[in-house]
């Protein structure tokens, strides 16, 4: 029986050593929220880096991470500073995250960064390869493992290897700008299927690989080394009922059981009757468009001052790549925008901004979702984003309103949603007072059809369906010439 072996950068597992002891946590990332349930459910492994660098742990340590691994159904690629420094927060995240989000002022291209990557992405297909039975389906996630599919097809061509990138496809006149666009291509070729989020990233890679090599397109498919690479696109979706059941539990909880934040939140609430909450969750990264979206709360709030008192913004931010300077800037600014605002505007009684720099717990976070009138996910570039889809799933009483931005891949799907182009203050204001005095009615006609969507083409649906087309493309033969 063949296997189906998921690899990524990260684990879908957090481990931390605090005075001694292992601590063991799940993650909360958009690609480890969304897999946790096929791989739990599946019968295959996880491969990939646990997080904890291989060089900073005695042999005792190294066993229990081992072992706490293991218990997961995972498999761990051991990663050095170096490798870390070099691969992952050098070459991924200087040069291909900006890069791949249309950052181009923020990449650096360093030949260090970039062997590091090509020595990383070998080890990695180093631990698959001992663990994977001819036969067997590799399925890679991201932009972290690009030379992957070439390096495992090279060693053994029975293997069937699909490649999800989780993130944007860039146009070809910013691809071409990095020095190895060659062989970043080759190394995704060597996949049966290739995915994206949308179709805007399709056809910026077929452009791409066409452009840079010798290779033949014809509609979605690559003819390429006497082989068919298929390309699509693949929106991915979130565990809905998760989400939708923590809301629906939420509203049962009796008063002991509430969070701090909870509680906090319900005394807002009743002391402010008329006050509506604004909801932002996000990475703290320079792509979700954080200034922007407290700059054009700002704007809002001077455009149409009879809110002021009334609405408030809930920001939270979980800490991200914090030795990366771009993001220590990022921090800054945030910091001082919010200081400047509430600063500038808050009374006694009204604080404009409400800004959490961390991470919460699964159902704080769910506090969070349910509580808030209004959900602004408005990234400056984003391949999906899982929290417009998940503020959705957490809607139990047919109220809330969606203001998303047209850069990020959901907006593909959620055509419901408040659409906005969050580098527009003057549109983004209009759309918030929108939103802040939509009828009941129509919020509840345009979650009806969004909720719809978004629990049918849930993240269940959407790995069956890569799986089952990697499965046909692998199936695939070449066209014959017509006799
Ligand atoms: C990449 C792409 C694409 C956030 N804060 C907390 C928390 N979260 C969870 C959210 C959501 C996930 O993290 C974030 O997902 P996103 O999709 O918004 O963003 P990225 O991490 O940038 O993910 C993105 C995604 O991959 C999947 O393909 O959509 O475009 O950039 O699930 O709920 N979870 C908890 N506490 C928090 O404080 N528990």
């Amino acid at each position: 029986m063949h296997k189906t072996i998921i690899v990524s950068n990260r684990l879908p597992v957090d481990l931390k050593y605090i005075d001694n002891k292992l601590h063991v946590k799940s993650s909360s990332g958009g690609l480890a929220t969304g897999m946790k349930s096929v791989h739990s459910e599946g019968n295959g492994i996880w491969i990939g880096w646990s997080g904890l660098a291989e060089d900073t742990m005695n042999s005792e340590q190294k066993n229990e991470v081992d072992q706490a691994i293991a218990q997961e159904k995972c498999v761990q690629v051991p990663l050095t500073e170096y490798d870390i420094d070099n691969y992952y927060y050098g070459f991924s995240n200087k040069a291909l995250w900006p890069l791949f989000h249309y950052f181009q002022a923020y990449t650096e291209f360093e030949r260090e960064h970039w062997e590091s990557y090509v020595a990383v992405n070998q080890k990695f297909s180093e631990v698959i390869l001992q663990h994977a039975n001819d036969g067997d389906t590799i399925w890679v996630h991201d932009y972290q493992l690009l030379l992957l599919p070439e390096l495992l097809r090279k060693k053994n061509p029975t293997l069937t290897i699909g490649f999800f990138l989780h993130i944007p496809y860039p146009s070809y006149e910013l691809f071409r700008t990095c020095p190895w666009r060659y062989e970043l291509l080759q190394g995704m070729l060597g996949a049966d299927l290739i995915g994206f989020h949308t179709y805007d990233y399709v056809r910026h890679f077929l452009s791409s690989t066409s452009r840079i090599k010798e290779v033949e397109v014809n509609f979605n498919q690559i003819s390429y080394n006497n082989r068919i690479i298929k390309v699509d696109s693949f929106p991915m979706g979130i565990d809905y009922n998760r989400y939708h059941n923590a809301a629906l539990e939420h509203d049962t909880n009796p008063e002991h059981t509430k969070s701090e934040l909870m509680k906090n939140i319900d005394l807002h609430n009743q002391s402010n009757e008329e006050s509506k909450l604004i909801l932002c969750i996000d990475r703290m990264d320079y792509t979700k468009g954080i200034p922007n979206r407290i700059k054009s709360f700002e704007y809002f709030l001077n455009k149409y001052p009879e809110f002021k008192g009334k609405v408030r913004l809930v920001m939270l931010a979980v800490p991200s790549r914090e030795n990366v300077e771009q993001y220590q800037l990022l921090k800054r600014e945030t910091d001082e925008l919010v200081g400047r605002i509430n600063g500038d505007l808050s009374t006694v009684s009204w604080t404009p901004v409400w800004y959490f720099y961390r991470s919460l717990p699964f159902n704080e976070l769910i506090d969070l979702y349910v509580s808030s009138d209004i959900a602004m996910v408005t990234p400056i570039r984003d391949g999906m984003n899982l929290v417009a889809k998940e503020y959705i799933a957490t809607r139990t009483k047919d109220t809330g309103v969606l203001i998303l931005s047209e850069m990020a891949g959901a907006a593909k799907e959620m055509h419901e949603a408040l659409i906005v182009n969050p580098n527009n203050f003057d549109q983004t204001a209009d759309n918030i007072k929108a939103a802040l005095e939509m009828p009941k009615e129509e919020q509840k006609r345009r979650l009806d059809a969004l909720q719809k969507r978004i629990s049918r083409y849930d993240v269940e649906r959407w790995a069956t369906e890569f799986l089952k087309s990697l499965e046909a493309a692998k199936n695939n033969k070449p066209p014959q010439a017509a006799t």
